[in-house]
This record gives structure tokens, sequence and C-alpha cells, in this order.
């Protein structure tokens, strides 16, 4: 039996689920919402299952799987891929999409319109701007400028950079202020996408409500970080998020993505929560709120009838309320 083998029950259902995603991902390239929606839906589905899939018959029964999904799901369990994936994939068009798409702030519309109009790669985009006959925004711009550096994974080691310097800067301009790198970093992994930060400060509070406390502690921690050189540009700039670039003192450093967050004092574990993920506990989780009637966000959890709402003190506090059992960061 599967005990006996070492296999995890949920390995199955894990795998056709991220091939799912994926078909979701690029039928979402060819924006062809409809199929990615189904896509999402089943992977979902399949998520949420506690025993493995068996046949393609079986997993018809679930909401959200139809008869094209199960058909796909029984190729999979037989063949162990989908060649339709594979396919899309080598499609000429998809793979313009994807690398369009890979600049920052060039969205799904915008990317299909260059494609028609013949700019299917960076250089030809950038020949495009060159020549302006395309124009981008100044966001958009900053993105293709830094793609191929945005591309880089962060080693862990150099991320542990990034963690210290921000500490450094915290105790000399701001020592109050509260900060977390959440994201991939937090849990664990051995290289990250970006550096996801998140910020708060006691004194920035739901109930006391000072005009735009967020925002101005926000826009004072990045404009700190600003004048000693570490952001170098910003991407999309509001009053509780910031998208920017950064990078670390000294030559040969890549600039890296940035995203900063600023919750009020007593959301910090629901935020802290959130933006750690995964992604996929994330889906996990508010689908165990609703289940008991609950609504749970990065800014709460709260009871969907009489919008009282669930007090955290702790992310374990959280998972508490939930009836999980509590996930140190790195097993989420
Ligand atoms: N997040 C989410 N749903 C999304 C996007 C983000 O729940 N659609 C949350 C969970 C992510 C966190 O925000 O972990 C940070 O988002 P990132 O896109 O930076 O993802 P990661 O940090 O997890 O991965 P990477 O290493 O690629 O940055
Ligand atoms: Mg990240
Ligand atoms: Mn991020």
């Amino acid at each position: 039996d599967g005990a006996d083998l070492g296999l995890d029950p949920k390995t199955g259902n894990e795998r056709i689920a991220s091939i799912f995603e994926e078909m979701s991902a690029v039928q979402k390239l060819r924006r062809d919402r409809f199929r990615s929606q189904a896509y999402a839906k089943a992977a979902l589905a399949l998520r949420s299952l506690l025993e493995p899939i068996a046949s393609g018959a079986q997993a018809k029964a679930i909401k959200g799987i139809g008869a094209g999904m199960a058909h796909r799901i029984d190729v999979i369990l037989e063949t162990g891929e989908l060649k339709e994936l594979e396919e899309l994939k080598k499609d000429s068009d998809v793979v313009a999409l994807r690398e369009l798409r890979s600049v920052h702030g060039i969205g799904a519309v915008r990317a299909a319109e260059l494609v028609e109009r013949g700019v299917r790669s960076l250089a030809q985009l950038r020949e495009a701007v060159a020549k302006h006959q395309v124009h981008l925004d100044a966001a958009q711009a900053l993105g293709l400028h830094h793609c191929e550096e945005f591309r880089q994974r962060i080693p862990q080691a150099e991320m542990k950079e990034h963690h210290r310097l921000l500490e450094v800067h915290l105790d000399k301009e701001n020592p109050s202020l509260l900060l977390t790198i959440c994201g991939s970093y937090r849990r664990g992994r051995p290289d990250c996408g970006d550096i996801d930060v998140l910020i708060s400060h006691p004194e920035y509070t739901t109930t006391k409500r000072a005009a735009n406390a967020g925002g101005k502690l926000l826009h004072g921690f990045v404009d700190s970080l600003k004048r000693a050189g570490y952001v170098t540009g910003d991407l999309a700039f509001g009053n509780t998020k910031f998208m920017g670039i950064c990078r670390l003192p000294g030559a040969e450093r890549l600039h890296r993505r940035l995203d900063i967050r600023c919750v009020p004092y007593d959301q910090y574990h629901f935020g802290m929560l959130y933006f750690t993920g995964s992604a996929a506990l994330s889906v996990k989780m508010r689908l165990k709120a609703i289940e008991m009637g609950l609504t749970l966000s990065e800014y709460g959890l709260e009871n969907k009838l009489t919008g009282e709402k669930v007090l955290a003190n702790s992310e374990e506090d959280i998972f508490r309320a939930l009836g999980m059992p509590y996930l140190a960061p790195t097993e989420r």
C-alpha cells in the first residue's frame, strides 16, 4: 500500500492540480478566460481533496470537475503528463505573450495588443519603444529596463543581506517600526523572486484613525530608504502598498523587486499570514473559514453574519480559530 511505498496520498492530486494550474495560466495568456477559470476551479477542487483521485470518472462527481477535465485526469493518470499543455507551451503566440508579460506592468491585454502589432520579444519591444512606435508609461519602462535582472532569483544569502540592511536602517531611522520579511524568504525557500516586507507601528491601528496614518508611515519609510540609496525606483506607490526596485550597496549588485505593505498594528498577524503565503495555503484557510461561517482576509477574520471580529495576537491564534493545526512558516 501507499504507506509502504512511502507515497504521500496527496502527491497524485497535487501533480494533477499543478498541471491544471499551468494550463490555467497558459489559457489566461491566450485570454481564454473561460478555459482559464475552468482549469483554476478544477485545480482548486483537486487540492481540497483528502483522498488521492483514482480515475476521471471518480473525479466527475466533484463540484468543479466536468467531463473534459475528467478525461484529462485520466490522461495524466495514465501518461503522467498532459501533451496538450506541452504543445500549448511551444505555441509561438504563447511564447511571445509570456515574454512580454514578464515585463512588470505589462498585463494580458497590453501583451495581446503588442503581439497583434507584431511585437513578439523584449528586443522588438525595445526597438519599437526607441522608434516611438510603442509608448510605455514610466513604470512599464522601468520594468522593461530591469526585466532580465528581475528574472534572476535572489539566493538566500543575499536575502539575508537585505534583511540585515533593513534592520540596521530601522535601528537608525525608526526603531519603533515593526518589520517582517515575509513571502518565500519567510517560508525558508533557498531562493526568492523578490523581497516582501511587511511594516506597521504600534501607534497605527484601525481604531485610532489618524488621517492617512498608514500612508504617511509607508511614504516616510520608503523615502528614508531612497535617501539611503537602497530604493532606486517606484513601480507603484499607494497608501498601503509600495512596489519598487532596490539594490544592495556595492559593485556588481543586481536590481531587485521590492514589495512593501503597511498594515495597522491590530491586523499585523493577518497581514503576515497572507503575505507569507503560500498562496495555496491561503486558499485552504479561506475555504476552511467559509465552512465555519467566517471570512478570512489579509485584514482579519470575521463572522459573516454578525461582522464580529476574531482578534489575533499571533498567527497561531488564527490557525486555532479555524481549528487547524499550526504550521510553521517553513511548512507553509
Ligand atoms: N500572495 C497571495 N496571492 C497572490 C499573490 C501573493 O496570497 N495572488 C501572497 C502569498 C505570497 C506573498 O503574497 O507568498 C508574496 O507574493 P510573491 O508574489 O512575492 O510570492 P512569494 O514570495 O511566495 O514567491 P517569490 O519567491 O516568487 O517572490
Ligand atoms: Mg516574494
Ligand atoms: Mn512579492
